[in-house]
């Protein structure tokens, strides 16, 4: 408490006439802002949240029964986060939606500078085409539109089909620097065979002259068959790191950098009886679960909350918020993104594990 609560005032009085004043010139004073602009760990907005495919499963078929492909360019639901409602982001930087392709649709071709990944939630076979290619798409696989590449979308199977896609929307939106533009046909021409790019750059070669001109990942689909199997036969030498259980990146291969220069993504495997250590990164990561069950400590103390999931789910962890995953009854197989590989180019990116 003040000593000179009437001289306080008076001086609070002058202060804020001289705010208004400067607030006439476009300037307002530092000193009134800067605690809440530069603090001591991230305070996000955004909040850990999770989505169970059982529930949303039935509000996604009826919107293709409301409106087609066609008509809405791209059939979504945004995953919106319940921090930062009407943002549609479902973490401070990063976008998230499950799109539904239906039967004999087509989501017609546009282009656009954010990055996109699909990651494939149910269904086997409708297929992304991406410059000129084709790729069919089954459960489990994650599939690039890089920025400013054609993409349109399709179902020729007899099932539909869900994925989730995830963009840089937010970041690009902060950056200014959204450009999009759409095709006059709904599919785009096709230039190669499907399975091209994935036997030119995904079979740990590179056609002979290669050469790096962007720095997305020159392979668009990496099947989950792949990445399984690379997990099953890494899990033989018994190497689970204490809070992630075993851990992989994907990768471009011509660099060695995350597949994406916006997001990075992830695939991990947690060992039936597996009881995860506590963790936090500066990279706010998104979860969709891929196989088995379990849960996921989110928080500290009080605040803590339990997270239980299954095949198909979402869950969200912000920035700098610890958290532990659990698979007690069954292995299970987590795929996730966030954009570290952003804060790791500007030497931002921080984590810790134990609550250091
Ligand atoms: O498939 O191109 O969920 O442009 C949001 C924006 C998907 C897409 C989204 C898009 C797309």
């Amino acid at each position: 408490m003040s000593q000179h609560p009437q001289i306080d005032q008076a001086v609070m009085q002058e202060r804020r006439a001289y705010y208004d004043k400067i607030g006439t010139r476009k300037m307002t004073p530092l000193w009134e802002v800067l605690h809440a602009l530069v603090i001591p760990q991230p305070k996000s907005a955004c909040m850990p949240a999770i989505w169970h495919y059982a529930d949303i499963r039935d509000d996604i078929m009826e919107a293709g029964r409301l409106i087609t492909a066609k008509e809405a360019e791209r059939r979504v639901l945004i995953l919106e986060n319940p921090g930062m409602p009407g943002q549609s982001r479902i973490t401070t930087s990063l976008y998230a939606g499950l799109q539904l392709i239906l039967p004999g649709e087509v989501a017609p071709a546009h282009r656009h500078t954010q990055s996109a990944l699909r990651f494939i939630v149910e269904g086997d076979g409708a297929y992304t085409a991406v410059d000129g290619e084709k790729t069919i798409m089954h459960e489990g696989d994650f599939v690039i539109t890089p920025s400013w590449t054609w993409h349109d979308h399709g179902n020729d199977s007899d099932r539909p089909m869900v994925w989730m896609d995830g963009l840089d929307i937010p970041l690009i939106q902060a950056l200014d620097c959204s450009f999009m533009e759409r095709l006059p046909e709904d599919s785009q021409p096709l230039s190669r065979p499907t399975g091209d790019a994935l036997a030119r750059y995904g079979s740990g070669l590179l056609p002979v002259d290669f050469e790096v001109k962007t720095p997305t990942s020159p392979v668009f689909n990496y099947p989950y068959c792949r990445t399984r199997e690379a997990l099953e036969t890494m899990r033989r030498a018994e190497e689970w790191d204490p809070c992630h259980g075993l851990k992989l990146q994907y990768i471009n291969p011509a660099t060695g950098q995350s597949a994406m220069p916006t997001i990075g993504t992830f695939m991990q495997l947690l060992p039936k009886g597996f009881n995860g250590a506590s963790y936090r990164s500066s990279d706010a990561t998104v979860f969709s679960v891929v196989e088995g069950k379990g849960y996921t400590l989110v928080g500290e103390g009080e605040t803590q909350q339990r997270f239980d999931w299954g095949k198909r789910d979402t869950f969200v962890i912000p920035s700098w918020v610890s958290h532990s995953h659990h698979a007690p009854d069954t292995d299970a197989v987590l795929f996730s993104y966030s954009d570290r590989p952003v804060q790791k180019a500007l030497g931002l990116w921080r984590e810790s594990r134990g609550n250091r």
